[in-house]
C-alpha cells in the first residue's frame, strides 16, 4: 500500500469541489443486528471495508465490529500537509468524524484567513486547507468505505462568513453557539446572536451536524460540577435558537461533558447529568466528550476516565463519541496518541455492546431524585431569566460560569455588558434595498415583487437577480492560494524531501520526520530530582531539546517515572537494513503427509518453577489448532518442570522435539533454563537427535538461538508455526529445500 501523496493531493485545487455536503450518521446494519466472526452485535454499524482491529482481534478470526456512534478525532498538529496522514490512520481504526482545532483561537481572527496562517498562531481554517483535506478524505473514503465526516469552528464576528465557506467547501460539522462567543470570547452578545441566526440558516441549508458549547463551562467553571443546571439551560437556549433558524433537531447535538472525574465519585455525580439531558432534550443528538479539564498528562489515568465516560455513553447514548488525548494536557495530540483513543472508544464501545439488554437503570432511588432535582433546578435557572428580563440581562448579571449550585449563586459568573465586547454597536436594520449575499440566509431580503412571487411559486432563487450566488454557483467562488514566499505548504514538504522521495526514515509525532522520540525512565528519586535526572540521561544518549512530558511519583522515596521527549536527527536508511526472510508458513496438508509418512513425538513442558500452562496447551492443543491436530504424539510433563526431567522422558520416549515453555523472566530465569536444556542435551549426548524450541511471551528467535536453542516462538504463535518449523527442519536435514 502506498503512502498519501499530499503533492498530488495540493495539485489543482483551485478546481476541487467536494463530492458530498452534509453529515452521514453510521448505517445500522440489515436487521439492526451485526454478524461479525463468531459473534453477534446489537449496538453496531456496518463494517469497514479496510481497518485496523484492535489487538486482541486474533483471537476472533480479526473482526473488526464498528460501534454504532460516530467517532471523532480531534486532530491539530499545526501542519495540515501532516494532519491529513494521522486522518487516514484514524479513518482505518474507526474514527468517522475528523475535528480539526487550530493552536490558536479562530474566533480571534475578524474576517476570513486565505493566505499562510502558520506564521499567525497554528491552522486557521482557509480554503486552501479546507479543500486539501476534504480531497484527501474522499480518498481515505474509499479506502475504508464509509463516509468521513469533517468538521471545525463557526465562532467569532467572522461566524457568518466562515459558515458560507464550510458550506461551500463540504465541510458537515461545526461547533456554533452564540453563548460561546459571549462568553469565552467577549465578542457582543447582540451581534453574536445575529450572526448565529445566519451562520445556522447556512449550516442547516446543507445539513451539517451542529455541536453546541455549554460543556465549555465545565471546562471553565472554578467547581464544574455546580454548573449543571447551567449547562441545560446554556443547551436549551442554543438547541431552541437553532430550531428557529431553521436546523433540524436530527443535525443538533448537545455537547455533554460528564462534569467530574476519578477520584471523584464520578459515576453518582456524571450518570444523573447525562441521564437528565438525555430526558431533558429528548429528539436531539447528544456528543460525549472527555472533560479536557481533568486530563493531565498520565495516558493511564485519561484512559480510565475515557472508559468510564464510555460507560455513560453505553447507558445513556451518544450519537457522537468524541475522544480527547492525554496530549491535550500536554499541547498537541501525537499521531499515536490520537489513534490510541480511538482504539479505546472502539474497544470499550464493542466491549459494552448490548449492556443495557442485561442492567437497566434504577429510577426509585439516588438515581431519579438527582435526576429529578436537576431538571427542577435548571428549570427555576431558566424562569427567573426571564423573570429579570432576558437572555441578555442574565448575561449582564453574571448569571452564567457562576460556581454555585443553582440557586445558589457565588457571585464568580462571568459578565458582559450589552453594549460592550468585539463588535459592539455593529448591527445595523437592513436597506430598504438588501440583498444577501447568498440565498440560504437568515430572514428577508428586500427582493423585487416578480422574483419573490417566482421564489414563493419554488420557480426561483434570490441569487438569480445575479447570476447565482456561491452556494448555487461554485464556479463564483475565488480560490487564493499561500500567498507568503517563506511560508507555505510546498517549502514545508521541501523541507524533507530527501526523507519523502528516497523512503529515509526518522521517527516523527506529529509533522513528517520531525525528530521526536520519547524516552520513559524510572529512577530511585522524588520527582524533583528524577526530572533532572532524566533530562541529563536524554542528552548524554543524544537527544536534543529535551523537555519533561509526564512526572509520576511513586513513592516519595523509592521513586518516580519520568517521561522525557527530545529530538534524533538520524536517519535510517531502510535499504540498508538487514532484516531476516519470514517464511511463509506451510498449508496444513503439506504437515499432515509429512507427519503421516514419518510420525513425530514431542516432549512438552514449561521449565523450572513456572506455572504458566495456557500458552503451551495452545501449541499443542487440538481444540486450539495445536501440533496434536497434525497426528502428532504430544508427550505433556505439565508446569514447573525440572529442565533434567524434560530430558529424561525425551530420552525415554525417544523424542524428536522438545517444546519448553518459559514465561517467567525474572533475574533472566528464562535464559538460564535455556541455556541449561542445550547444555544437558550435549551432556548426555542427544542434542543433534532434538530439535529443541522454546516459546514465552518474552521469548524470540534471536534470544533462544543465543542459548544455543534451535528456533524461539513469542506471542500470537500458533502449534502451525511450530508444525511448520518442524518440517522444514527435517526436510533441510534430509537435504531437500526447506
Ligand atoms: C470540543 N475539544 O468541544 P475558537 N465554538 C464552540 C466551541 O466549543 C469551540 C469553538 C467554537 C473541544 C474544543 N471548543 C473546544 C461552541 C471550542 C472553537 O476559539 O473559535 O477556536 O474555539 O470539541
Amino acid at each position: 500500500m502506498e503512502k498519501l501523496d499530499v503533492g498530488a493531493i495540493l495539485q489543482d485545487l483551485d478546481d476541487y469541489r467536494p463530492r458530498r455536503h452534509g453529515w452521514h450518521w453510521r448505517k445500522e446494519p440489515p436487521g439492526g443486528v451485526l454478524m461479525a466472526g463468531p459473534f453477534a452485535y446489537l449496538e453496531a454499524s456496518e463494517p469497514l471495508e479496510r481497518s485496523v482491529p484492535l489487538p486482541a482481534a486474533k483471537y476472533f478470526g480479526n473482526i473488526d465490529p464498528q460501534p454504532d456512534a460516530v467517532i471523532t478525532t480531534e486532530i491539530a498538529s499545526g501542519r495540515f500537509e501532516d494532519d491529513l496522514r494521522r486522518m487516514r490512520m484514524a479513518a482505518w481504526h474507526g474514527a468517522d468524524h475528523i475535528m480539526v482545532i487550530r493552536t490558536a483561537g479562530q474566533s480571534h481572527f475578524d474576517g476570513l484567513i486565505d493566505g499562510t496562517p502558520e506564521g499567525v498562531g497554528g491552522v486557521p481554517i482557509t480554503r486552501k486547507q479546507l479543500r486539501a483535506t476534504r480531497k484527501a478524505l474522499d480518498l481515505i473514503e474509499d479506502e475504508v468505505g464509509r463516509p468521513i465526516n469533517f468538521h471545525s469552528y463557526v465562532s467569532g464576528v467572522a461566524g457568518p462568513e466562515v459558515a458560507v465557506l464550510f458550506a461551500e467547501e463540504g465541510v458537515n460539522g461545526a461547533h456554533q453557539d452564540p453563548q460561546y462567543n459571549v462568553l469565552y470570547r467577549n465578542i457582543n452578545m447582540l451581534r453574536s446572536f445575529v450572526d448565529a441566526a445566519e451562520a445556522k440558516s447556512v449550516m442547516a441549508s446543507r445539513k451539517m451536524l451542529q455541536i453546541d458549547g455549554a460543556h465549555n463551562a465545565n471546562a471553565t467553571a472554578r467547581e464544574a460540577w455546580k454548573v449543571m443546571p447551567e449547562l441545560m439551560v446554556q443547551h436549551a437556549i442554543n438547541a431552541l435558537y437553532s430550531v428557529k433558524a431553521g436546523m433540524d433537531q436530527d443535525f443538533i447535538a448537545l455537547s455533554t461533558v460528564p462534569p467530574t472525574a476519578p477520584p471523584a465519585p464520578s459515576m453518582r455525580l456524571d450518570l444523573p447529568y447525562a441521564v437528565a439531558m438525555r430526558q431533558l432534550f429528548r429528539g436531539y443528538r447528544f456528543r460525549a466528550q472527555m472533560n479536557t479539564r481533568y486530563i493531565e498528562s498520565d495516558t493511564r489515568e485519561a484512559t480510565v476516565t475515557h472508559v468510564l465516560d464510555l460507560l455513560i455513553s453505553r447507558l445513556t447514548s451518544a450519537d457522537v463519541q468524541s475522544t480527547i488525548t492525554p496530549d491535550e494536557g500536554r499541547n498537541i495530540p501525537w499521531h499515536y496518541n490520537n489513534i490510541a483513543a480511538v482504539d479505546t472508544a472502539k474497544q470499550a464501545m464493542d466491549g459494552m455492546d448490548g449492556l443495557t439488554e442485561m442492567v437497566g437503570l434504577k429510577f426509585d432511588g439516588p438515581l431519579g431524585n438527582t435526576v429529578r432535582d436537576l431538571k427542577e433546578r435548571a428549570t427555576l435557572f431558566m424562569e427567573e431569566i426571564l423573570d429579570i428580563g432576558g437572555y441578555f440581562r442574565a448575561v449582564e448579571e453574571g448569571f452564567f460560569v457562576d460556581s454555585g449550585f443553582y440557586p445558589e449563586r457565588k457571585g464568580d459568573g462571568i459578565v458582559r455588558s450589552m453594549t460592550a465586547g468585539v463588535g459592539a454597536g455593529s448591527i445595523v436594520p437592513r436597506d430598504s434595498d438588501y440583498m444577501a449575499p447568498v440565498c440560504e440566509h437568515f430572514g428577508d431580503n428586500r427582493l423585487p415583487a416578480d422574483l419573490t412571487e417566482k421564489i414563493d411559486l419554488g420557480e426561483g432563487r434570490p441569487c438569480d437577480l445575479i447570476g447565482g450566488c456561491t452556494l448555487h454557483n461554485p464556479s463564483k467562488i475565488p480560490f487564493v492560494d499561500e500567498l507568503d514566499e517563506r511560508d507555505n505548504v510546498h517549502v514545508r514538504l521541501d523541507e524533507h524531501r530527501d526523507h519523502r522521495e528516497q523512503g529515509l526514515l526518522r521517527p516523527e509525532v506529529q509533522w513528517y520526520a520531525d525528530g521526536v522520540v520519547t524516552l520513559t525512565l524510572f529512577l530511585p528519586a522524588k520527582p524533583e530530582v528524577a526530572e533532572y535526572a532524566a533530562l541529563e540521561y536524554a542528552k548524554k544518549l543524544g537527544l536534543r531539546d529535551p523537555l519533561v512530558l509526564h512526572r509520576g511519583l511513586m513513592h516519595p522515596a523509592e521513586g518516580s517515572v519520568i517521561e522525557v521527549k527530545g529530538f534524533v536527527d538520524i536517519d535510517i536508511d531502510p535499504r540498508e537494513l538487514v532484516i531476516p526472510e519470514k517464511q511463509e508458513p506451510l498449508s496444513d496438508d503439506e504437515i499432515r503427509a509429512e507427519f503421516e509418512a514419518r510420525p513425530l513425538s514431542v516432549v512438552a513442558a514449561t521449565l523450572g518453577e513456572d506455572e504458566h500452562s495456557v500458552g503451551m496447551r495452545e501449541i499443542i492443543d487440538i481444540k486450539h489448532g495445536g501440533l496434536e491436530k497434525y497426528g502428532v504424539a504430544v508427550h505433556y510433563l505439565g508446569t514447573s518442570v525440572p529442565v533434567e526431567t524434560v530430558v529424561d522422558a525425551a530420552i525415554e520416549a525417544d523424542s524428536e522435539a522438545i517444546l519448553a515453555s518459559t514465561i517467567i523472566t525474572h533475574s533472566d530465569i528464562h535464559r538460564v533454563n535455556m541455556r541449561r536444556l542445550n547444555d544437558l542435551c550435549v551432556e548426555k549426548g542427544i542434542r543433534d537427535r532434538v530439535i529443541l524450541i522454546a516459546g514465552g511471551t518474552q521469548v524470540t528467535d534471536e534470544t533462544a538461538r543465543e542459548c544455543g536453542l534451535d528456533a524461539g516462538f513469542g506471542r500470537g504463535t500458533k502449534g502451525h508455526d511450530v508444525a511448520s518449523f518442524i518440517v522444514r527442519r527435517r526436510r533441510q536435514d534430509r537435504g531437500e529445500t526447506p
